[in-house]
């Protein structure tokens, strides 16, 4: 019984939501080496699924909260995080960092704001192509 308890606990109540990313070449919008979407707001113990619907992607975190885990997955490699320190991941994919394959997780309160703020300018100089995407994506990171 107690065990039952605690299955029917971990499937309805303490799991996270999931959400999906997509690694695309190109998105609806035109928008080419992309994730889609690039900005997610979650809350803490949710996760995301990298998902490679296109070829020759993966992800890297650059920029992460104090005390959290940096990730890297495998090249085209479905993959899942679970995000257990509140604030701001900035991720890229590797290969296409130069045009802007990159991507913003918030969870929770964006504690490492003033970080990320610093961190932008510098990830943004090294763009080739799609300048301004990451300043554009911060945009939504909610106060
Ligand atoms: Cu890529």
């Amino acid at each position: 019984m107690k065990r039952l308890l605690f299955v029917l606990l971990c499937v309805f109540g303490l799991e996270g939501k999931n959400y999906e990313v997509k690694m695309l070449d190109i998105d609806e919008k035109g928008e080419t080496m992309v994730f889609d979407p690039a900005f997610l707001h979650i809350e803490v113990g949710d996760s995301v699924t990298f998902v490679p619907t296109h070829k020759s992607h993966y992800v890297q975190s650059k920029v992460i909260p104090e005390g959290a885990k940096h990730f890297l997955s495998e090249l085209d490699e479905e993959v899942t995080y679970t995000f257990d320190t509140e604030g701001i991941y900035i991720y890229v994919c590797p290969p296409h960092q130069m045009m802007s394959m990159v991507g913003i997780i918030q969870v929770g309160k964006p504690t490492n704001l003033k970080k990320v703020k610093e961190a932008i300018p510098k990830l943004e100089r090294r763009a080739m192509t799609n300048k301004g995407r990451l300043s554009e994506y911060a945009k939504q990171i909610k106060e």
